[in-house]
């Protein structure tokens, strides 16, 4: 890249001593840096190195630590000038010793652990636990003071950093993104946050690209653009780049410097604009382009191989420190470049005026409270739900759209958070799709880009958020989520797939944090999935897959639930349940089209309580044991099981049959598994300990059988899932000996009635009426 990307007048910003005081600051990082990465003993080099002195397993990213490092600096620098409110998000995560060595330089580190003390034995800990066993990550983590961004994964930080100032008007997030992580397809649509960015109630992103030129062992593509691209690529994109070039550390203190100053102006003169005279236009946002070397003021040959400014910089530049002394050598001369007996005391410490550069407080990155969001977290408001119920005098004596009913109980949870506003509620594209269009009585669709007439429902400032990217939508929620507000996030069930590995980290976040005492708890991270398998065969196969069920389940018992309420009333208790639950991911499957409804509100309440129960008025088991289990999770499962309850009543009325529904999935792992599970005593006397069970269920069959294969009655539980041929009643029939007599002529009629009713639907494109008007009651 060669051009110069926005006009930069040589000022000098920094007076010599300044200049000389952050150099040595960022110096002490890089130390500390190179120190995690290298160094068993001998931490502060007062002896010559030896190779007892190094860890035996090398581990850890330096190339694009000393990059993260100067920026650092440079941002303490501006937030104690300008007494900002700033929180740090590493997208290269892997350079955990970067945020590490800086939060322990800010004092930080050792609050949260005292063991890491700020003297010369808190420094070997400090060294000897990174990567190490029973010490810390290699990555930034849960663990890592100021961090709501575990990094591991790269893509999306840029997304995190927008959740996080979406209504935090004073907060700026400042958010590194690794010119390998830009090729990620979550971070390249990320840029385009800046359209849902509103200057006067949300905060502001700082994007900083570290364009170090390199991956793991490639070129960056964004590194190799050529004239003026990168330039016209971000300005396209909608901000105002300003390259921070170079390699001398002298002129890229200085330039570094004042390019923060004039962002900080420009960044201040947006808000003031948007704050006083309301909002007029979406904002030319500025970023910076930071072209550093990668491994920048690391070793530059090993074994005459260029190292510095490459991608051999990536990880560990020194390979074989311990056996190789001419490594031993280049690392003491390495790390002895930063003068370390300048940049600590006696004791170990940082001297005292380089402790000044750090900011004070909260104000210092690692001690953020918005990168602990569970200190800030207040809980909803939220409306009574059980005035949103559906009236339903008998079982199935009413229809309702579950999610529409939904949408109404939403609409005031949003008109009830709104100032300031702590729930956001986002999806991509399908808020409406999925019936939850009351929303739109109280707040728009967030949209900062240009409005025509024949619009609907965007606004400058909305608690909707809509963009068609589900990893953007995830990203969001999370960074909503991580600093200390709510939200819901709304999604096709067969593409919410698209985040799979996105929930996966998150999930993992939940898990390592439950173990860290000083991160507080976070409001859970809730999917609604609705256009859900059963109601998708005009859409076609590509919007029929229920298996992020499966994919959820894998994870640890104590962050996950899942729940499948089976109508409307079921669903409102679900979701008020969900909103006040902390540290968990909650999966709602729940129906969008006109449906039967079975439970009262008192009833769905008792039922969503106890997660799983048996539905008396559909069962004909009331004074004798069961000849057989009907089970049900999912709205269109339960509707089919009680078709089929219904159906042997009228062929079979001696046949005692006991109806179970399934609102709350995990019930059916043993309580050894899961939190939730049941006893096994409790789960024989619901399912029978002999009897055969037949379970419909909304998703693939074959994870009820993993929730229950430890169950004593597990050998008589028969699945039926999504896309299974055949009818429950059929399967009734050949699980009931006592019935194989009589039961010829009624499996005939059936197979008679299925062949009709596969031909009226190919005739007319819709069921029989029949099965359209079909009631329970009737
Ligand atoms: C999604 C994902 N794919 C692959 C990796 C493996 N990986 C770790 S670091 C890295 C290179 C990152 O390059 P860049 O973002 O430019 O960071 P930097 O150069 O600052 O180290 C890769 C591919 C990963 N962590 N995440
Ligand atoms: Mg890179």
């Amino acid at each position: 890249m060669n051009a110069a990307v926005s006009e930069r007048t040589e000022q000098v910003t920094l007076m010599a001593e300044e200049l000389a005081r952050i150099d040595a600051y960022w110096r002490a990082a890089n130390y500390l840096s190179v120190g995690q990465i290298y160094l068993y003993d001998n931490p502060l080099l007062r002896e010559p190195l030896a190779p007892s002195h190094i860890k035996p397993r090398l581990l850890g990213h330096w190339g694009t630590t000393p990059g993260q490092n100067f920026i650092y600096a440079h941002l303490n620098r501006i937030i104690r000038k300008y007494d900002l409110d700033m929180i740090y998000i590493a997208g290269p995560g892997h350079g955990g010793p970067a945020l590490v060595a800086n939060t322990y330089l800010e004092g930080t580190y050792s609050e949260r652990y005292p063991e890491v003390s700020l003297d010369e034995p808190g420094v070997k800990r400090l060294f000897k636990q990174f990567s190490f066993p029973g010490g810390i990550p290699s990555h930034v983590a849960p663990e890592t003071p100021g961090s709501i961004h575990e990094g591991g994964e790269l893509g999306y930080s840029l997304s995190h950093a927008y959740g996080a100032v979406f209504d935090n008007p004073g907060l700026i997030a400042a958010c590194v993104v690794g010119d390998g992580e830009a090729e990620t397809g979550p971070l390249a649509t990320s840029w385009q946050s800046n359209k849902f960015l509103n200057p006067a109630t949300d905060g502001t992103v700082l994007p900083i690209l570290h364009l170090n030129g390199y991956k793991i062992e490639n070129p960056t593509v964004l590194a190799r653009l050529e004239g003026k691209e990168i330039e016209e690529y971000f300005h396209a994109c909608g901000y105002q780049p300003y390259l921070v070039a170079g390699d001398e550390p002298r002129s890229m203190h200085q330039l570094m410097a004042g390019t923060l100053e004039r962002i900080v102006g420009e960044v201040r003169a947006i808000q003031t604009e948007a704050r006083s005279n309301g909002f007029r236009q979406r904002p030319r946002w500025p970023m910076i382009i930071f072209q550093t070397p990668k491994g920048w003021t690391g070793p530059k040959l090993v074994d005459g191989k260029p190292v510095e400014g490459t991608f051999h910089a990536h990880q560990v530049p020194l390979a074989e420190v311990r056996s190789n002394p001419e490594h031993l050598e280049l690392l003491e001369q390495w790390m002895r470049s930063y003068r370390p007996q300048e940049l600590f005391d006696e004791s170990g410490r940082l001297k005292a005026e380089l402790q000044s550069l750090a900011p004070q407080g909260a104000r210092r990155m690692g001690a953020n409270p918005h990168a602990n969001g569970g200190e800030l977290l207040r809980d909803l408001r939220l409306p009574d739900f059980r005035e949103y119920a559906v009236q339903v005098p008998q079982p199935g004596a009413a229809d309702a759209e579950d999610t529409r009913v939904l949408g109404g109980f939403l609409r005031d949870v949003i008109k009830l958070n709104r100032d300031p506003r702590t729930f956001r509620l986002f999806g991509p594209d399908e808020t409406n799709s999925n019936r939850l269009s009351a929303v739109y009585e109280v707040s728009g669709k967030q949209w900062v880009g240009e409005v025509l007439p024949t619009d609907e429902h965007l606004a400058r400032e909305g608690s909707v958020m809509e963009m068609l990217s589900e990893h953007q939508c995830q990203g969001w929620l999370e960074g909503y989520l991580l600093t200390g507000r709510h939200g819901l996030f709304n999604c096709y069930e067969a593409f919410i797939h698209i985040i799979d590995s996105m929930f996966n980290q998150h999930a993992k976040w939940l898990k390592v944090t439950r173990q860290i005492r000083w991160r507080r708890p976070i409001a859970s991270l809730n999917y609604l999935l609705s256009s859900h398998v059963w109601r998708q065969d005009h859409n076609g196969f590509t919007h029929q897959d229920p298996g992020f069920i499966d994919h959820v389940v894998n994870k640890k018992a104590d962050v996950i639930r899942v729940y499948l309420p089976p109508d409307a009333n079921c669903l409102l208790s679900v979701a008020d349940h969900c909103l006040r639950s902390r540290n968990y991911v909650n999966v709602i499957v729940a129906g969008k089209h006109p449906a039967p409804q079975w439970l009262d509100m008192r009833s769905a309440i008792r039922h969503c309580t106890a997660g799983i129960g048996i539905w008396e008025w559909a069962s004909t088991d009331r004074d004798a044991e069961p000849d057989l289990v009907l089970a049900c999770a999912g709205d269109v499962p339960t509707l089919e099981t009680l078709a089929a309850a219904k159906l042997l009543r009228g062929y079979f009325p001696q046949l005692k049959v006991r109806v179970v529904n399934v609102v709350d999935l995990m019930k059916l792992q043993p309580p050894s598994e899961h939190p939730h599970g049941l006893p096994d005593a409790e789960f024989d006397a619901l399912f029978t300990r002999d009897k055969p069970i037949i379970f419909a269920f909304h998703g693939y069959p074959w994870l009820i059988h993993r929730l229950t294969y430890r169950r004593h009655n597990h050998e008589n539980l028969h699945v039926r899932g999504y896309k299974e041929e055949g009818t429950i009643v059929g399967d009734a029939i050949d699980r009931l000996p006592q019935l194989q007599a009589s039961a010829a002529y009624v499996k005939q009629a059936l197979r008679d009635k299925l062949m009709d009713h596969s031909e009226y639907i190919r005739e007319h494109g819709e069921d029989m009426p029949e099965i359209c008007n079909w009631r329970w009651g009737s």
